[in-house]
């Protein structure tokens, strides 16, 4: 006979290594699977960023970004896209960008030292006087959006920082760099320059080319910073390009490419959701949330429409000519992977997974997203094989988790961790991939790869930053707060004592929103949000319309489903 203690004992350990042996319900398996995963993977997230960010600081800083092959530094931020490199001074050292880049990344990962520590050094160290000529969009989705982000993130009392050392000087820094834009949108149209010089403005025989995301996405940073700064030109000029922009659209309500800032003339007619257009469309939606207004949401809406109209081919995106609506190219872009992330916010779920489930499908065939590959073909487009560490695909995993918890894109989380490590992972840092095909390493680790890529990689494992509080993320990751003071005025839609249920709203049919049980806004009322009306029951349960609130991160009023769960959906 063995001894009780020493059986005992080994049932414990049994116990210890099937924790559900004896739970009959598979359903407990899964959450606790999810969490473990979710520990451990947060902390393999963790470590990428901070080899990332370690190697930058050590071989880069203060310069844009980091050369992780050759453990040295590239001053980026003036020569993405630019050719006339004779336009950076001699001594210029770059603007700290891939630093300016990780400072919200620092404080979701938890780390409010480094953090401090970064927002001080910028403080006293950092000027834009310099002559250096930078593309308005993305200084302004990576500069301005990190400055005005990390500002705010500074100055919440609930982050535990040293309040006394830190004296505006980001805002005062974003404001600065704000009014070196400003000479751009001085056109006959109001739609701005691509490009601008810092110290001088606007250069002689400056391109006047530039793209729909460069002239529609500057509005939730320049918004941010008239609300900050209580100075509205910023908004002004960002709201009288993208109104100008959406006057240009085409009887079907799409969008070119490229078109010139002077004649206010289309130049590329074909356009799609990726580059060159994808943060248009974004900004509309996300303008909405934070500022409120109505117009946004139309603009947004018809737009939204069309895309599906047009472009959409099941899962598949493809591009189209504004004019007739007719396919042009079949081609997926990395870029585009971004569109499911939307789509989750406007709780278009379905149509958002199924989208990502194709993506994830690409990036597994070649282990990570290539920049472009044709549908028609079934082939990768012949130069652009290659993958920068775009976060695209993450952050749409990351929002597809947040709404259905549905532990696969967890899954689909580790393989995109795993497949960074394996691929793009060298001593000096992260790579990006110059062919897929071959998996042959180019030397640069660009700024969104901490920003964004890391970013919502750890967000997906532990969202407890965003626990109680109600951001939306820029184009670039950067995260704003959707504050009650910002909202010119609530729309009153949003007010549930003027809600009257429309006989026609009421008949209409739900469609290719959320077939699974999604409730994206929690029962915390302490969430900072300015539209944000609980649901009528805690879980979410309800027979009527009525019995459903508005949400907090959408600002759209959610609807009784067939199945009884309030959520976001869209009646036609
Ligand atoms: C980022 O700079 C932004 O997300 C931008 O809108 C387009 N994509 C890059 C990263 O891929």
């Amino acid at each position: 006979m063995l001894p009780r203690e020493f059986i005992v004992a080994w049932m414990l350990v049994f116990l210890v290594i099937f924790p559900n042996i004896f739970n009959p319900c598979t359903c407990q398996l899964e959450p606790r699977w999810a969490a473990k995963k979710r520990h451990v993977m947060r902390e393999k997230v963790r470590k990428m960023f901070y080899h990332a960010y370690d190697n930058y600081m050590t071989h880069a800083f203060p310069h844009d970004e980091l050369k992780p092959l050759t453990k040295s530094f590239t001053d980026s931020l003036s020569e993405l896209g630019n050719l006339r490199l004779e336009h950076l001074p001699q001594d210029y050292n770059g603007s700290a960008l891939t630093l300016i880049e990780s400072l919200s990344s620092l404080l979701i990962m938890g780390n409010s030292t480094e953090f401090e520590r970064a927002v001080l050094w910028l403080s006293q160290n950092i000027t834009f006087h310099v002559d250096a000529r930078v593309n308005l969009f993305e200084c302004n989705i990576r500069v301005l959006g990190g400055l005005v982000s990390a500002h705010i993130l500074a100055t919440d009392s609930t982050n535990r920082l040293v309040h006394g050392a830190y004296k505006n000087q980001l805002l005062i820094l974003a404001e600065d760099l704000g009014k070196r834009f400003l000479p751009a949108f001085n056109t006959p149209t109001g739609l701005p320059y691509a490009w601008i010089n810092l110290k001088y403005g606007v250069m002689v025989d400056e391109t006047t080319e530039t793209s729909t995301s460069g002239c529609g996405s500057l509005i939730l940073e320049m918004g941010a910073l008239s609300q900050l700064t209580g100075d509205p030109t910023y908004e002004y000029v960002a709201i009288r390009a993208l109104r100008k922009l959406w006057s240009m659209r085409s009887s079907l309500n799409l969008l070119g490419t490229t078109l010139d800032v002077v004649t206010g003339d289309w130049i590329e007619y074909s356009a799609g959701i990726g580059a060159g257009v994808d943060s248009f469309y974004e900004y509309l939606f996300k303008a909405h949330i934070l500022f409120g207004k109505e117009e946004f949401w139309r603009m947004f809406h018809s737009a939204y429409l069309a895309v599906q109209k047009y472009f959409r081919h099941g899962p598949w995106y493809h591009e189209a000519d504004m004019r007739t609506g007719k396919a042009t190219y079949w081609q997926l872009t990395s870029l585009q992977a971004f569109w499911p992330g939307l789509q989750v916010l406007v709780g278009d779920i379905a149509a958002a997974n199924s989208s990502h489930r194709e993506f994830f499908h690409v990036w597994e065939k070649f282990g990570v997203l290539p920049e472009r590959y044709l549908l028609d073909h079934q082939m990768l487009h012949p130069t652009e094989k290659y993958y920068p560490l775009r976060p695209e695909l993450a952050e749409s995993t990351f929002y597809l988790y947040q709404a259905t918890k549905d532990s696969w894109y967890l899954k689909v989380g580790e393989s995109i961790v795993n497949s960074l490590n394996l691929y793009t992972k060298v001593e000096g840092g992260f790579a990006s991939v110059r062919d897929v095909t071959t998996m042959q390493l180019e030397d640069h680790q660009h700024s969104f790869f901490l920003a964004e890529t890391c970013k919502y990689l750890y967000l997906l494992f532990d969202d407890s930053f965003l626990v109680d509080r109600n951001y939306i993320f820029t184009t670039e990751g950067h995260p704003l707060p959707v504050l009650r003071d910002w909202h010119d005025r609530l729309p009153e839609s949003y007010i549930s004592t003027n809600w009257s249920f429309a006989q026609s709203e009421k008949q209409g049919r739900r469609t290719s929103a959320m077939s699974l049980q999604v409730c994206p806004a929690n029962d915390n009322q302490q969430v900072e949000s300015a539209c944000h009306i609980t649901d009528a029951r805690a879980d979410h349960r309800c027979f009527t319309d009525e019995e459903c609130g508005v949400d907090s991160t959408t600002c759209r009023r959610r609807s009784c489903s067939m199945a009884g769960y309030c959520g976001l959906w869209l009646l036609v």
